[in-house]
């Protein structure tokens, strides 16, 4: 499975981080993956912005820490390979872009995960997500443009007790402090489905076991021809939150 799924549509690049089971932590293989994502945006006319979020509950925890072999005999790890390797020229060639990029931060948000969605150009915010400055809990220092961004955008106050602390900041006080644009609500959920599900639950007091059978037969009937019902099935099988549309 590829560490980023990338789709293109009416000139929009939807690029996802896609380790859900490592909440898209950051390895060697991803950074490449988005870093091609990001150069086929910059050069190919038709994407006209790109869409950045994250497969599963989280948007991205940052470096795959279990990728750091800190045992008691394993020699030091010089850091900054990773960082002037990596870390550096992401958020470079996320402020260079000359096209709008748009961070949809799904979910939790960690480390370098919170910093990658700060150097976007326009932040949204599932209503559950939160955004972690987690350095200080690893004894690190925020990187990814971490002590630039957030002092400017929240204030000196505001950035040191986040980078200090290490808390959980919900989306809701990353919109009233200024981090990020916009809180938007979760996922819509399958609207069709719930309207048949309500039909099916209010006739069943006046009916028997066999109409309400019946009932459920022809209700499954419809909600099997939605777009719903195959988003849902298709998003079971790649192991990723569905979109629903509602129809
Ligand atoms: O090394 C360098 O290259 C230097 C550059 C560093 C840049 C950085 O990003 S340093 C900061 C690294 N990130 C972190 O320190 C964040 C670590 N994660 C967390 O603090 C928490 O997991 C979260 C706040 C993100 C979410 O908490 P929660 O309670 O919702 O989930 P969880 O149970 O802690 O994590 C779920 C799983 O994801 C768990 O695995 P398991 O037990 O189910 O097998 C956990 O180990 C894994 N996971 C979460 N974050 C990472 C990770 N695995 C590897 N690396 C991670 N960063």
């Amino acid at each position: 499975m590829s560490s980023i799924l990338v789709s293109q549509e009416a000139g929009v690049l939807a690029v996802t981080l896609n380790r859900p089971e490592k909440l898209n932590a950051f390895n060697p293989e991803m950074h490449q993956e988005l870093r091609r994502a990001l150069e086929r945006a910059a050069d190919e006319a038709e994407v006209r912005a790109v869409l950045l979020t994250g497969a599963g509950r989280a948007f991205c925890a940052g470096q795959d820490l279990a990728e750091r072999d800190v045992s008691p005999g394993a020699a030091p790890i010089d850091l900054s390979a990773s960082i002037g390797s990596y870390y550096n020229p992401l958020v470079r060639r996320l402020r260079a872009l000359p096209k709008p990029i748009v961070c949809a931060v799904n979910g939790v948000a960690a480390g370098a995960g919170a910093n990658l969605a700060l150097a976007c150009d326009l932040v949204l915010a599932a209503r559950s997500a939160s955004f972690v400055q987690s350095f200080s809990k690893i004894g690190l220092v925020p990187d990814s443009g971490g002590t630039f961004y957030l002092p400017r955008l929240v204030g000196s106050a505001r950035a040191m007790g986040l980078a200090l602390l290490g808390e959980k900041l919900s989306a809701e006080d990353a919109e009233r402090w200024g981090l990020i644009w916009k809180v938007v609500d979760d996922e819509g959920g399958p609207t069709k489905g719930y309207g048949l599900l309500k039909k099916a639950l209010y006739a069943s007091p006046g009916n028997s076991l066999d109409a309400q059978l019946d009932l459920e037969r022809d209700l499954q009937r419809e909600a099997g021809f939605s777009e719903d019902y195959r988003e849902g099935v298709t998003a079971f099988k790649e192991k990723r939150q569905p979109k629903f549309k509602g129809r």
